[in-house]
């Protein structure tokens, strides 16, 4: 057993494995100050929700409060593994500042009141604005973090309760694109890939993905097997030289906004050189003669040129790939929070079927997730989409889920696509939307343009309900704020990016009148009087593992068949992969083996967008496109940054992510190792574009552009030139307890990013905004930016980034290694 100060290696200790070998297991332990296993009351199975791994782990009880986490050495996920966020996160839960009651505007401000009180004004609001202008008064917008249960029953209530279209995610900001590209590739949502692909590839490709800090656990299993022998081949496309980067056999740097142009420029290559499996485009996919006739346009010296990267590296990286045995993709922002996203992204997928490695071990994509639960929002419908899978543009679809909800079709609004949620709070801003529920999720700092926002927000138009676990941002420009029980309080279910499903037991009491969120939409529901077409209660659940059960039917037949799942099978052992059902009762770990997809024109999800216009396909241009159910090739031009930098604004502005924070960081910065590892914001700038303007590492700097300014200290780090970045977690308020509420510090990097989206996905662009950058005082000193992670300093004198005493950990390596005490440390992890 050893122990590690887990701020200062966020990614622990090296069990290097080769090719094809099981994953070593590493058990990750921390525990409140001064306590050991032994002091521990009980422990409850739960998975990690600070990013979108899945890590299984169980909650260290003791009297009634949570102290501490321990990581589940039989969980397929993680091996046993934590990373940074998950050992030191949980702390929030008891904060102090939690909110305990809901509260409700008299006269301007926010007061403490009862749970009766509250609902009624939201109820009361709810049936005014529908009786004075029917459902499109009405919106959700929700989240990525709430659970299973939560989400289908919001779907529920939403979609067939209250009949409004205007239902969304802050998923929108997050894996809109994921969605997106699989539905453009495959018609359907669901990932290709499975985490243990890592165990086999020969080669790994990260296409705007910092795995490294935001999937703390899945970079592990990486780094373990480029320790291991007959390593894999990483390539990384990144503008920064992220820990990825610093690993990668090819890192190409482009210029921020060209990933398409870069994406064609592989293509071309791969195309040229005839590293594509024939026989398999021909029985499996649709599209190809476009995709060759597209990228022929698209040399590796024009992508050099344009995105700014050496032609020899564009070739090798192509070889790379192009060569590859076993080649497991993975996206993120990068891709995603660009222009062009879901074309980029589509082309990641294009690259796997031209070379037919899908759907066997080692050959994965992974339109990777961000938040713990997204995926369960999307597969719910919370975010717009129908449940299950079920395509909105189908009738039969939708008269199948009316069967299933016992209510009539016409009463499921599917005249147009579902509303995204920028174009939600458009109609908020014009007087349309009148009446906006905001649960998980803080858009008064995450969403771009918060100057825009802010007015949104506060109008006295706007009913605005805000159900959160702090009084966030957003929470102080609510009408009502309902406080929430979170992860640890309540039980629910939920999926994580390689389709996981965990079980995350309630393990204490929430803190209050605090309500599990479930709790809350149940309550609306019955006090709302939604019924069904006998009249009967619509929702007809009223615990997490009844709402399971309603979930499994609605899933039967879809591709997202959960019918095989239980809580009782979810409990004791490792989390399950679904499709799980009669049929693969064990779940599924490869989707679309031998070239089966799920695209038939009446069973599919989607039908498809235009990736130019987002316009979507009509059934019959669908059908005369894909009439037998193959997986779609689809071309896409290079179409340069909607904002170009000028003279006036000559950076090109990133917002991204550190390894400590979690978003707006109302639970990380409750939790004293990570704030302390990552105190304030800065602003990463190259050496060279520092020395040409005289700036030294830690002069405070102005970064502006035309919607706002924000202060921060340089960090010179190895970013491309031409590039700035800067992190978005740091909203109003100074410490966790002390709110600035009149948010004119200035430090949150939406104050400068712009109201455009992918037309495709709808997703925000937060990754290239034109920008310009002044000195407002001289250094006194480095910036506090972590030295672990991509914005590692280039310069010396910057003294690392350390968690001492109160961040060591213990690490129990796997059984081979040890000895009979440490193995009765792995047994009990396993339960
Ligand atoms: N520590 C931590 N982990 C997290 C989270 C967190 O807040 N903190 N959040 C979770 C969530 S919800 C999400 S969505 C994920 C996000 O996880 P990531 O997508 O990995 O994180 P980001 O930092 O947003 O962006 C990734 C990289 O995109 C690069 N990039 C910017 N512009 C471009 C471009 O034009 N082209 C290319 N190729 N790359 C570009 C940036 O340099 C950055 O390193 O992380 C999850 N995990
Ligand atoms: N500039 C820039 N902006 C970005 C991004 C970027 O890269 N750059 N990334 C975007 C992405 S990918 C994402 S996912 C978003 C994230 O943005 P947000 O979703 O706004 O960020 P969070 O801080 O996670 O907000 C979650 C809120 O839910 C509350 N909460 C936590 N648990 C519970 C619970 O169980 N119940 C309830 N009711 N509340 C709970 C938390 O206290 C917090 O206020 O930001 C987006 N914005
Ligand atoms: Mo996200």
């Amino acid at each position: 057993m050893a122990r590690t100060d887990r701020i200062a290696e966020p990614w622990g200790t090296r069990t290097p494995y080769g090719p094809g070998e099981e994953w070593p297991t590493r058990v990750d332990v921390h525990l409140a100050d001064g306590l050991t296993e032994d002091d521990v009351d009980r422990w409850e199975q739960s998975a990690s929700i600070l990013h979108s791994n899945g890590d299984g782990l169980d909650i260290a009880v003791k009297d009634d409060r949570i102290v501490g986490v321990r990581g589940r050495a039989v969980d397929r996920v993680n091996h046993g593994r934590l990373g940074p966020k998950d050992l030191f996160g949980w702390q929030a839960n008891n904060s102090p500042d939690r909110l305990t009651t809901p509260l409700i505007r008299r006269n301007g401000k926010l007061v403490e009141t009862d749970w009766d009180t509250a609902m009624d004004a939201v109820v009361g609001r709810a049936k005014e604005l529908l009786a004075e202008q029917g459902p499109s008064a009405i919106s959700f917008y929700t989240t990525g973090q709430l659970f299973l249960e939560e989400y289908y029953t919001l779907g529920l209530i939403a979609h067939g309760g209250i009949g409004t279209n205007h239902v969304d995610g802050n998923t929108r900001l997050c894996t809109a694109t994921a969605a997106a590209a699989l539905k453009e590739s495959f018609a359907s949502d669901g990932q290709p890939g499975s985490y243990t692909d890592i165990d086999s590839a020969d080669v790994i490709a990260l296409y705007g993905h910092n795995m490294a800090e935001t999937q703390t656990v899945l970079w592990t299993r990486i780094l373990d097997r480029l320790a291991g022998p007959n390593p894999p081949k990483v390539i990384c496309v990144d503008p920064r030289q992220t820990p990825v980067a610093r690993h990668a056999t090819v890192h190409l740097a482009p210029r921020p906004g060209t990933n398409v142009m870069l994406m064609n420029a592989l293509l071309h290559e791969i195309l040229a050189n005839g590293w594509i499996d024939a026989e398999y485009v021909k029985a499996h996919a649709v599209g190809y003669d476009e995709l060759v006739q597209r990228v022929e346009d698209y040399p590796p010296e024009l992508a050099a040129e344009i995105c700014d990267v050496p032609v020899a590296q564009i070739r090798e990286a192509a070889r790379i790939i192009g060569t590859a045995e076993r080649l497991l993709s993975s996206a993120l922002q990068g891709f995603y929070q660009a222009n062009q996203s879901t074309a980029a992204a589509v082309q990641i997928n294009n690259i796997h079927i031209l070379r037919g490695m899908l759907g066997k071990p080692g050959c994965g994509i992974l339109q990777m997730n961000g938040q713990p639960t997204a995926q369960n929002t999307r597969e719910c419908g919370a975010d717009g989409d129908l449940p299950a899978f079920r395509n909105w543009s189908n009738e039969e679809h939708v008269e199948d889920l009316a069967r299933v909800w016992n209510i009539d079709p016409m009463d499921i609004p599917h005249y147009s696509p579902p509303t995204h949620a920028m174009q939600m709070f458009r109609y908020a801003e014009e007087g349309s939307i009148r009446f906006m529920w905001v649960q998980a999720t803080n858009p008064a700092v995450s969403m771009p343009e918060l100057g825009r926002m802010r007015e949104i927000l506060a109008q006295d138009r706007l009913f605005l309900v805000v159900q959160d676990i702090f009084l966030s941002e957003t929470a102080q420009l609510a009408d009502v704020v309902l406080p929430a029980a979170t992860w640890g309080e309540k039980t629910g279910t939920f999926t994580n990016v390689d389709r996981t499903v965990h079980l995350s037991e309630k393990a204490v009491e929430p803190p209050g009148a605090a309500k599990p969120d479930l709790d809350i939409f149940l309550d609306f529901a019955r006090r709302m009087g939604l019924k069904d077409k006998d009249g009967r209660p619509l929702v007809k659940w009223s615990t997490p593992e009844e709402a399971f059960e309603g979930w499994k039917e609605c899933t039967r037949g879809r591709p997202c068949d959960y019918t095989g799942l239980s809580y009782d099978k979810l409990r004791g052992g490792s989390g399950i992969q679904w499709l799980c059902n009669d049929e693969h009762p064990d779940g599924t770990e490869h989707i679309y083996v031998d070239g089966q997809f799920w695209s038939a024109p009446d069973y599919c999800e989607s039908y498809g967008r235009d990736l130019v216009t987002g316009a979507p396909l009509s059934p019959v241009e669908y059908k005369a496109m894909n009439p037998s159910g193959k997986a779609v090739l689809k071309a896409a031009e290079y179409l340069p940054p909607h904002e170009v930098v000028s003279q006036d604004y000559p950076f090109q502005l990133m917002t991204g992510r550190t390894l400590y924070h979690f978003h707006t960081r109302t639970k990380t910065a409750r939790a004293p190792q990570l704030q302390k590892a990552a105190p304030e914001v800065w602003v990463e700038m190259s050496a060279s574009d520092a020395a040409d303007r005289g700036f030294a590492e830690g002069d405070l700097l102005e970064v502006s552009t035309a919607r706002g300014r924000v202060e921060a200290k340089l960090r010179i780090s190895g970013i491309r030139p031409g590039a700035i970045f800067l992190p978005f977690h740091y909203g109003y308020w100074d410490e966790p307890s002390g709110h600035e509420p009149d948010g004119k510090r200035g430090r949150a990097a939406n104050e400068l990013t712009i109201t455009d989206w992918d037309p495709a996905s709808k997703q925000p662009i937060f990754k290239t905004a034109a920008a310009a950058v002044r000195r407002l005082a001289k250094a006194d000193g480095p910036s506090a930016a972590p030295t672990t992670t991509g914005s590692r300093p280039v310069v010396d004198g910057v003294p690392p980034t350390t968690g001492g005493p109160a961040a060591m950990s213990t690490e129990t390596l796997s059984t081979e290694t040890l000895g009979t005490e440490e193995i009765a440390t792995v047994a009990g992890g396993a339960r």
